[in-house]
Protein backbone atom coordinates (compact mmCIF):
# COMPACT_ATOMS: atom_id res chain seq x y z
CA UNK A 1 0.00 0.00 0.00
CA UNK A 2 1.76 3.69 -0.55
CA UNK A 3 2.08 6.24 2.31
CA UNK A 4 -0.45 7.99 2.94
CA UNK A 5 -0.61 11.32 3.51
CA UNK A 6 -0.99 12.36 7.50
CA UNK A 7 -1.77 15.17 9.51
CA UNK A 8 -1.82 16.44 12.87
CA UNK A 9 -5.53 16.68 14.30
CA UNK A 10 -7.28 17.50 17.62
CA UNK A 11 -9.77 14.48 18.93
CA UNK A 12 -12.54 16.46 20.12
CA UNK A 13 -15.63 14.26 20.97
CA UNK A 14 -15.79 10.83 21.71
CA UNK A 15 -19.17 9.25 21.38
CA UNK A 16 -20.18 5.29 21.31
CA UNK A 17 -18.90 4.21 18.28
CA UNK A 18 -16.93 6.38 16.79
CA UNK A 19 -14.63 10.30 17.24
CA UNK A 20 -14.49 13.95 15.69
CA UNK A 21 -11.32 15.09 15.29
CA UNK A 22 -10.94 18.54 14.43
CA UNK A 23 -8.64 19.75 11.44
CA UNK A 24 -7.94 23.08 10.09
CA UNK A 25 -11.06 24.92 11.94
CA UNK A 26 -13.43 21.53 10.70
CA UNK A 27 -15.03 18.64 12.31
CA UNK A 28 -14.21 15.48 10.57
CA UNK A 29 -16.10 12.02 11.97
CA UNK A 30 -13.28 9.64 12.95
CA UNK A 31 -12.09 6.03 13.30
CA UNK A 32 -9.55 4.12 14.45
CA UNK A 33 -6.91 2.43 11.89
CA UNK A 34 -7.40 -1.59 11.81
CA UNK A 35 -3.53 -1.70 12.83
CA UNK A 36 -3.65 1.07 15.64
CA UNK A 37 -6.91 -0.93 17.44
CA UNK A 38 -4.73 -4.49 16.15
CA UNK A 39 -1.91 -3.46 18.01
CA UNK A 40 -3.56 -1.67 21.28
CA UNK A 41 -2.36 -3.41 24.68
CA UNK A 42 -4.96 -1.56 26.91
CA UNK A 43 -7.47 1.30 26.54
CA UNK A 44 -4.91 3.21 26.85
CA UNK A 45 -3.66 3.30 23.68
CA UNK A 46 -6.91 4.70 22.22
CA UNK A 47 -7.59 8.21 21.26
CA UNK A 48 -9.11 10.01 23.98
CA UNK A 49 -10.91 13.68 23.74
CA UNK A 50 -7.94 16.67 24.21
CA UNK A 51 -5.45 13.91 22.16
CA UNK A 52 -3.23 15.15 19.40
CA UNK A 53 -3.71 12.35 16.88
CA UNK A 54 -2.81 12.11 13.47
CA UNK A 55 -4.79 10.92 10.76
CA UNK A 56 -5.26 10.22 7.19
CA UNK A 57 -8.41 11.44 5.09
CA UNK A 58 -10.80 9.71 3.22
CA UNK A 59 -14.19 9.85 1.16
CA UNK A 60 -12.70 13.42 -0.49
CA UNK A 61 -11.93 14.87 2.78
CA UNK A 62 -15.10 13.98 4.23
CA UNK A 63 -14.08 11.23 6.89
CA UNK A 64 -10.84 10.74 9.40
CA UNK A 65 -9.13 7.71 9.80
CA UNK A 66 -6.91 7.76 13.14
CA UNK A 67 -3.24 6.02 12.87
CA UNK A 68 -1.47 7.17 15.85
CA UNK A 69 -1.59 9.14 19.56
CA UNK A 70 0.98 11.71 20.67
CA UNK A 71 2.60 11.37 23.93
CA UNK A 72 0.35 13.01 26.39
CA UNK A 73 1.28 16.05 28.75
CA UNK A 74 -1.72 14.77 31.38
CA UNK A 75 -4.25 12.15 30.97
CA UNK A 76 -7.04 12.10 33.24
CA UNK A 77 -7.96 8.08 34.59
CA UNK A 78 -11.07 6.51 36.17
CA UNK A 79 -10.99 2.62 37.22
CA UNK A 80 -12.70 0.65 33.93
CA UNK A 81 -16.40 -1.15 34.64
CA UNK A 82 -15.97 -4.68 34.59
CA UNK A 83 -14.61 -7.55 35.94
CA UNK A 84 -10.62 -6.62 34.59
CA UNK A 85 -10.78 -2.64 36.29
CA UNK A 86 -8.64 -1.63 33.19
CA UNK A 87 -7.81 2.11 33.60
CA UNK A 88 -9.98 4.17 31.68
CA UNK A 89 -9.18 7.54 30.24
CA UNK A 90 -11.54 10.35 30.39
CA UNK A 91 -9.54 12.93 28.45
CA UNK A 92 -5.42 13.81 27.74
CA UNK A 93 -3.62 17.08 27.74
CA UNK A 94 -5.63 18.94 30.11
CA UNK A 95 -4.44 22.38 32.51
CA UNK A 96 -7.37 21.78 35.27
CA UNK A 97 -9.50 18.73 36.24
CA UNK A 98 -12.70 21.18 37.66
CA UNK A 99 -14.23 18.30 40.41
CA UNK A 100 -17.97 19.81 40.16
CA UNK A 101 -20.16 19.15 42.46
CA UNK A 102 -24.08 20.55 43.67
CA UNK A 103 -24.59 22.16 46.79
CA UNK A 104 -28.17 20.57 47.45
CA UNK A 105 -28.53 16.81 47.66
CA UNK A 106 -25.42 16.04 44.97
CA UNK A 107 -23.22 17.18 47.66
CA UNK A 108 -20.96 14.40 49.02
CA UNK A 109 -17.65 14.81 50.10
CA UNK A 110 -15.87 11.22 50.10
CA UNK A 111 -16.87 11.39 46.25
CA UNK A 112 -15.37 14.25 45.96
CA UNK A 113 -11.88 13.10 48.09
CA UNK A 114 -11.96 10.24 45.79
CA UNK A 115 -12.31 12.24 42.66
CA UNK A 116 -9.29 14.67 43.97
CA UNK A 117 -6.72 11.41 43.94
CA UNK A 118 -7.59 10.92 40.32
CA UNK A 119 -7.26 14.15 39.64
CA UNK A 120 -3.67 14.67 41.19
CA UNK A 121 -2.70 12.00 40.03
CA UNK A 122 -3.49 13.13 35.97
CA UNK A 123 -0.82 15.58 36.13
CA UNK A 124 -3.29 18.32 35.85
CA UNK A 125 -4.68 20.62 38.34
CA UNK A 126 -7.37 20.36 40.48
CA UNK A 127 -10.10 23.08 40.86
CA UNK A 128 -13.11 22.22 42.95
CA UNK A 129 -16.60 23.81 41.24
CA UNK A 130 -19.42 24.11 43.92
CA UNK A 131 -22.42 24.74 41.86
CA UNK A 132 -26.01 25.10 42.79
CA UNK A 133 -24.88 27.97 45.41
CA UNK A 134 -28.36 29.21 45.19
CA UNK A 135 -30.16 26.29 46.33
CA UNK A 136 -27.74 25.99 49.36
CA UNK A 137 -29.33 27.59 52.59
CA UNK A 138 -27.53 30.25 54.20
CA UNK A 139 -26.55 28.87 57.28
CA UNK A 140 -25.12 25.63 55.62
CA UNK A 141 -23.27 27.35 53.18
CA UNK A 142 -20.25 28.43 55.20
CA UNK A 143 -19.94 24.92 57.21
CA UNK A 144 -19.88 23.33 53.61
CA UNK A 145 -17.03 25.33 52.25
CA UNK A 146 -14.88 24.96 55.43
CA UNK A 147 -15.79 21.08 54.96
CA UNK A 148 -14.52 21.31 51.20
CA UNK A 149 -11.50 23.21 52.20
CA UNK A 150 -10.67 20.64 54.25
CA UNK A 151 -11.11 17.77 51.90
CA UNK A 152 -9.63 19.33 48.90
CA UNK A 153 -5.91 20.62 50.32
CA UNK A 154 -4.44 22.58 47.67
CA UNK A 155 -7.01 22.98 45.41
CA UNK A 156 -9.08 25.71 44.26
CA UNK A 157 -12.24 26.05 45.63
CA UNK A 158 -14.97 28.28 43.65
CA UNK A 159 -18.33 28.65 44.36
CA UNK A 160 -20.81 29.65 42.19
CA UNK A 161 -24.50 29.80 40.49
CA UNK A 162 -25.01 28.81 36.84
CA UNK A 163 -28.23 30.03 37.28
CA UNK A 164 -28.04 33.52 39.12
CA UNK A 165 -24.12 33.55 37.27
CA UNK A 166 -23.26 34.34 40.98
CA UNK A 167 -19.48 32.91 40.81
CA UNK A 168 -18.90 32.09 36.94
CA UNK A 169 -16.34 35.12 36.45
CA UNK A 170 -14.09 33.24 38.69
CA UNK A 171 -14.43 30.10 36.87
CA UNK A 172 -13.87 32.46 33.56
CA UNK A 173 -10.65 33.35 35.53
CA UNK A 174 -9.87 29.84 36.21
CA UNK A 175 -9.74 29.43 32.00
CA UNK A 176 -7.92 32.20 31.52
CA UNK A 177 -4.84 32.27 28.85
CA UNK A 178 -6.22 29.27 26.73
CA UNK A 179 -6.62 26.93 29.83
CA UNK A 180 -7.84 23.62 29.09
CA UNK A 181 -9.97 22.06 31.59
CA UNK A 182 -12.11 18.89 32.05
CA UNK A 183 -15.32 18.95 33.99
CA UNK A 184 -15.83 15.66 36.26
CA UNK A 185 -18.70 14.68 38.58
CA UNK A 186 -22.06 12.77 39.29
CA UNK A 187 -24.75 13.04 37.12
CA UNK A 188 -26.84 16.07 38.09
CA UNK A 189 -23.71 18.02 39.51
CA UNK A 190 -24.77 20.74 36.87
CA UNK A 191 -21.43 20.21 34.42
CA UNK A 192 -23.41 20.94 31.35
CA UNK A 193 -25.16 23.29 32.96
CA UNK A 194 -21.97 25.40 33.81
CA UNK A 195 -20.55 24.56 30.50
CA UNK A 196 -23.73 26.15 28.90
CA UNK A 197 -23.46 28.96 31.46
CA UNK A 198 -19.74 29.59 30.51
CA UNK A 199 -20.13 29.56 26.33
CA UNK A 200 -23.25 31.52 26.37
CA UNK A 201 -25.55 29.25 24.37
CA UNK A 202 -27.11 26.00 24.92
CA UNK A 203 -24.23 24.19 23.21
CA UNK A 204 -24.97 20.86 25.52
CA UNK A 205 -27.81 18.95 26.59
CA UNK A 206 -28.99 19.65 30.74
CA UNK A 207 -31.50 17.71 32.05
CA UNK A 208 -33.37 17.64 35.26
CA UNK A 209 -32.66 15.23 38.61
CA UNK A 210 -35.27 13.42 40.70
CA UNK A 211 -36.73 15.23 42.99
CA UNK A 212 -36.30 12.85 46.00
CA UNK A 213 -32.28 12.16 46.06
CA UNK A 214 -31.36 15.19 43.55
CA UNK A 215 -29.82 11.98 41.79
CA UNK A 216 -29.34 13.28 37.66
CA UNK A 217 -30.47 11.12 34.88
CA UNK A 218 -27.46 10.63 33.05
CA UNK A 219 -28.30 13.40 30.52
CA UNK A 220 -24.59 13.90 28.89
CA UNK A 221 -23.57 10.69 26.97
CA UNK A 222 -20.18 11.24 25.42
CA UNK A 223 -17.43 13.49 26.02
CA UNK A 224 -16.69 16.63 24.46
CA UNK A 225 -14.68 19.48 23.96
CA UNK A 226 -15.81 23.21 23.83
CA UNK A 227 -14.30 26.07 22.89
CA UNK A 228 -15.37 28.82 25.11
CA UNK A 229 -15.77 32.73 24.21
CA UNK A 230 -13.15 33.09 27.12
CA UNK A 231 -10.28 31.39 24.92
CA UNK A 232 -10.64 28.60 27.67
CA UNK A 233 -11.56 24.93 26.50
CA UNK A 234 -13.65 22.66 28.74
CA UNK A 235 -14.37 18.82 28.19
CA UNK A 236 -17.76 18.33 29.10
CA UNK A 237 -17.85 13.98 30.59
CA UNK A 238 -21.05 12.08 31.49
CA UNK A 239 -21.72 12.26 35.15
CA UNK A 240 -19.89 8.97 37.33
CA UNK A 241 -21.53 7.62 39.75
CA UNK A 242 -19.05 5.64 41.48
CA UNK A 243 -15.55 7.26 40.75
CA UNK A 244 -13.70 3.87 40.89
CA UNK A 245 -9.72 5.03 41.35
CA UNK A 246 -7.51 3.16 38.58
CA UNK A 247 -3.88 3.63 39.33
CA UNK A 248 -2.13 6.59 41.95
CA UNK A 249 1.04 7.45 41.88
CA UNK A 250 1.11 10.58 44.21
CA UNK A 251 -2.83 11.19 44.20
CA UNK A 252 -3.59 9.61 47.31
CA UNK A 253 -0.38 11.76 49.70
CA UNK A 254 -1.29 14.93 47.58
CA UNK A 255 -4.81 14.27 48.59
CA UNK A 256 -4.45 13.65 52.17
CA UNK A 257 -1.10 15.62 52.79
CA UNK A 258 -2.91 15.70 56.12
CA UNK A 259 -3.32 12.30 57.44
CA UNK A 260 0.68 11.77 56.14
CA UNK A 261 1.48 14.88 58.15
CA UNK A 262 0.04 13.50 61.25
CA UNK A 263 1.30 9.60 60.92
CA UNK A 264 4.79 11.50 60.76
CA UNK A 265 3.93 12.32 64.23
CA UNK A 266 2.90 8.83 65.42
CA UNK A 267 5.42 7.13 68.24
CA UNK A 268 5.73 4.20 65.88
CA UNK A 269 7.01 4.49 62.63
CA UNK A 270 4.86 1.24 61.47
CA UNK A 271 1.68 2.93 63.60
CA UNK A 272 -1.09 1.29 62.02
CA UNK A 273 -3.54 3.91 63.89
CA UNK A 274 -5.48 1.22 65.33
CA UNK A 275 -5.21 1.91 68.82
CA UNK A 276 -1.15 2.43 69.41
CA UNK A 277 -0.20 4.16 71.80
CA UNK A 278 0.48 7.69 70.54
CA UNK A 279 -0.76 7.62 67.43
CA UNK A 280 -1.08 11.45 66.67
CA UNK A 281 -3.95 10.18 63.75
CA UNK A 282 -5.96 8.80 66.76
CA UNK A 283 -5.60 11.92 68.49
CA UNK A 284 -6.68 14.32 65.96
CA UNK A 285 -9.55 11.96 65.05
CA UNK A 286 -10.09 12.49 69.00
CA UNK A 287 -9.98 16.64 69.06
CA UNK A 288 -11.64 16.86 65.83
CA UNK A 289 -8.90 17.92 64.00
CA UNK A 290 -9.44 15.42 61.58
CA UNK A 291 -12.72 13.71 61.03
CA UNK A 292 -13.19 10.15 61.10
CA UNK A 293 -15.36 10.41 57.97
CA UNK A 294 -11.89 11.50 56.23
CA UNK A 295 -9.65 9.48 57.52
CA UNK A 296 -12.29 5.80 56.90
CA UNK A 297 -12.37 7.46 53.38
CA UNK A 298 -8.46 7.04 52.96
CA UNK A 299 -7.78 4.12 54.62
CA UNK A 300 -10.59 2.47 51.59
CA UNK A 301 -9.26 4.95 48.81
CA UNK A 302 -5.89 3.61 49.65
CA UNK A 303 -6.95 -0.28 50.39
CA UNK A 304 -8.26 0.37 46.90
CA UNK A 305 -5.53 1.73 44.76
CA UNK A 306 -3.09 -1.34 46.48
CA UNK A 307 -5.43 -3.69 44.81
CA UNK A 308 -5.71 -1.95 42.26
CA UNK A 309 -1.58 -2.03 41.96
CA UNK A 310 -1.81 -6.10 42.53
CA UNK A 311 -4.49 -7.27 40.30
CA UNK A 312 -2.58 -4.99 37.24
CA UNK A 313 -0.45 -7.33 35.85
CA UNK A 314 3.47 -6.55 35.13
CA UNK A 315 2.83 -6.08 31.45
CA UNK A 316 0.09 -3.51 31.62
CA UNK A 317 1.92 -1.98 34.50
CA UNK A 318 4.69 -1.53 32.29
CA UNK A 319 2.54 -0.22 29.27
CA UNK A 320 0.90 2.53 31.62
CA UNK A 321 4.48 3.20 32.93
CA UNK A 322 5.59 4.10 29.14
CA UNK A 323 2.51 6.06 28.68
CA UNK A 324 2.17 8.06 32.12
CA UNK A 325 6.30 8.59 31.95
CA UNK A 326 5.45 12.00 30.04
CA UNK A 327 3.35 13.15 32.61
CA UNK A 328 4.81 11.86 35.49
CA UNK A 329 7.38 14.01 35.26
CA UNK A 330 4.73 16.13 35.20
CA UNK A 331 3.51 15.30 38.41
CA UNK A 332 6.63 15.61 40.19
CA UNK A 333 6.65 19.22 38.68
CA UNK A 334 3.56 19.85 40.24
CA UNK A 335 4.72 22.52 42.62
CA UNK A 336 6.22 24.34 39.73
CA UNK A 337 2.61 24.27 37.74
CA UNK A 338 0.43 25.28 40.06
CA UNK A 339 3.08 28.47 41.02
CA UNK A 340 2.93 29.10 37.10
CA UNK A 341 -0.73 28.64 37.18
CA UNK A 342 -1.86 30.50 39.60
CA UNK A 343 1.08 33.24 39.04
CA UNK A 344 -1.31 35.24 36.68
CA UNK A 345 -3.28 35.19 33.68
CA UNK A 346 -0.27 35.89 31.30
CA UNK A 347 1.54 33.36 31.49
CA UNK A 348 -0.69 31.08 28.79
CA UNK A 349 0.01 27.47 29.96
CA UNK A 350 -0.70 25.85 26.22
N1 LIG B 1 -30.66 26.03 40.82
C1 LIG B 1 -29.63 25.58 40.12
N2 LIG B 1 -29.79 24.51 39.34
C2 LIG B 1 -28.72 24.07 38.63
C3 LIG B 1 -27.46 24.71 38.70
N3 LIG B 1 -26.61 24.03 37.90
C4 LIG B 1 -27.32 23.02 37.36
N4 LIG B 1 -28.60 23.04 37.79
C5 LIG B 1 -29.67 22.09 37.45
O1 LIG B 1 -29.24 20.77 37.75
C6 LIG B 1 -29.78 19.85 36.81
C7 LIG B 1 -28.67 18.97 36.27
O2 LIG B 1 -27.79 19.76 35.50
P1 LIG B 1 -26.86 19.21 34.33
O3 LIG B 1 -26.01 20.33 33.91
O4 LIG B 1 -27.64 18.50 33.30
O5 LIG B 1 -25.99 18.13 35.15
P2 LIG B 1 -24.74 17.27 34.60
O6 LIG B 1 -23.71 17.33 35.67
O7 LIG B 1 -24.33 17.74 33.27
O8 LIG B 1 -25.37 15.81 34.55
P3 LIG B 1 -25.00 14.57 33.56
O9 LIG B 1 -24.87 15.07 32.18
O10 LIG B 1 -26.15 13.63 33.74
O11 LIG B 1 -23.72 13.99 34.11
C8 LIG B 1 -30.49 20.69 35.76
O12 LIG B 1 -31.88 20.68 36.05
C9 LIG B 1 -29.92 22.09 35.96
O13 LIG B 1 -30.82 23.11 35.61
C10 LIG B 1 -27.32 25.85 39.54
O14 LIG B 1 -26.24 26.45 39.69
N5 LIG B 1 -28.44 26.23 40.22
MG1 LIG C 1 -24.13 16.80 31.47
ZN1 LIG D 1 -0.82 6.32 64.36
Amino acid sequence: MPEQETFTALVTAEQRGGYTVLLDGRDLPAVIAGKLGGEAASRLDYPVVGDEVSVSLHDGGAKAVVHGVAARRTLLLRKGLGKDGDAQPLAANIDKVFLVMGLDGNYNIPRLERMLVAAWDSGALPVVALTKKDLCPEAELADRLAAVTLAAPGARVLCLSSISGEGVPEVEAELAGGIRCCFVGSSGAGKSTLLNRLAGREAALTGPVREDDARGRHTTTGRQLYQLPCGGQVIDTPGIREFGVAYSGEGLQNSFPDVSELAAGCRFTNCSHTGEPGCAVAAAVASGALTEERLENYYKLRRETERQAQRTDLKKRLEAKRRLRSFGRMVRDIGETKRRLRGGGDDPAK
